[in-house]
């Protein structure tokens, strides 16, 4: 816990670093020359922390990139908490201040109504496979949903996921009722908040940033997350229980700035598209290895013991049941490319399956 607000406290220290560097950043990006060809330094934000999947996708990402262009581009890649909140980050990309960033669609919730669609629950597969194909080849999120991000200056290159999410609370959630009164966290996405009000919660959006000391404070009950999430952010370690309902997958985007990306040399946008495809495979295979490895570090914890339950089928059916209207509602609410974005979608899942 003392490693945790330590580190907290450091990230606040490069906050302030991060205006400096940022400053420098955009003015470096063409970097200069070396043997007479063109240099470039990037920033890469990341909501993560060293060890955790966006970092080290960011990090393998940036290590590629300067293999495959002979040391020409030169990624530097930020933990969160380096460039400000998530909302910040995000807000950074748009304005061309960092090149690159990994965006979870939860903190674009008030700006791309579209991209809610990710808070849907049970709107994926149980099959993670099957869903990371659909990330990968859908038409709806790599075409008609991108179009939208790229109106507010966001573009992104590849949707994919950080493993199913689950429940972790002060006491046991089992049943919708025990959602009544939750005190739940969420990301700043509307329709995240509705659907805990859904099951009868009380949700709150937080930057994870605080959501350790909320937890363990008892300002918030609980909050939802993947499981490598919920051991290396230690949020196991201030609750006493985890439910295991793959209510839901956690997407990220890796977004660039669209000004920047359009006005890069073919070859050199050529090796940025090369990488994300390369990257595909190396997500998925990491956020699968931490997932498993870090569920049996909390099961195994005796120092902070975590009650583990794991939902039957019927028991996440009643949670489907009072998801649907939630759907319902949103596709009624969003417009009519979000919904014709929701519909597309459901029926390349469907497909898939
Ligand atoms: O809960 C959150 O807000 C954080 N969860 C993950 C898996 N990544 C970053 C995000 O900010």
């Amino acid at each position: 816990m003392f490693f945790k607000e330590k580190k907290f406290m450091l990230l606040t220290f490069t906050i302030v670093m991060s205006v400096i560097l940022a400053a420098c950043g955009s003015e470096e990006a063409d970097g200069g020359e070396v043997d007479g060809e063109e240099t470039y330094n990037w920033m890469f934000a990341t909501e993560e922390t060293e060890g955790q999947v966006q970092f080290e996708y960011a990090q393998e990402f940036a290590d590629r990139l300067h293999e495959k262009s002979d040391g020409r581009i030169n990624i530097d890649v930020y933990e969160f908490g380096g460039l400000g909140s998530e909302v910040d980050q995000v807000e950074q990309l748009q304005s061309g201040i960092i090149e690159f960033a990994i965006v979870s669609p939860g903190f674009t919730g008030t700006m791309v109504d579209e991209g809610q669609l990710f808070a849907l629950q049970f709107l994926f597969s149980d099959d993670m496979e099957l869903n990371q194909h659909v990330l990968n080849t859908s038409e709806a999120l790599n075409v008609h949903l991108a179009n939208k991000y790229e109106e507010h200056n966001i573009l992104p290159l590849a949707f994919w996921t950080e493993g199913a999410m689950q429940w972790t609370g002060n006491r046991e959630l089992r049943t919708p009722e025990d959602f009544n009164g939750f005190k739940m966290r969420t990301q700043e996405s509307p329709l995240i908040i509705k659907s805990y009000e859904a099951y009868g919660a009380d949700p709150t959006a937080l930057s994870w940033a605080e959501l350790h000391d909320a937890l363990n404070r008892n300002m918030v009950d609980g909050q939802e997350n993947p499981i490598f999430f919920i051991e290396d952010a230690s949020f196991h370690e201030v609750q006493s229980h985890m439910t295991i309902s793959r209510h839901n997958i956690y997407v990220a985007m890796t977004t660039v700035n669209p000004d920047f990306y359009y006005g890069l040399p073919d070859d050199i946008r050529a090796l940025i598209d090369e990488t994300v495809e390369e990257m595909r495979p190396v997500g998925f295979e990491l956020q699968e290895r931490l997932n498993e490895e870090l569920l049996d570090e909390i099961v195994d914890n005796e120092q902070y013991p975590t009650e583990v339950i794991e939902l039957t089928e019927a028991e996440r059916d009643a949670f489907r049941e009072l998801a649907m209207p939630v759907h319902e509602s949103f596709l009624n609410e969003v417009g009519e490319d979000g919904k014709l974005i929701v519909e597309m979608l459901q029926a390349e899942i469907k497909a898939a399956e």
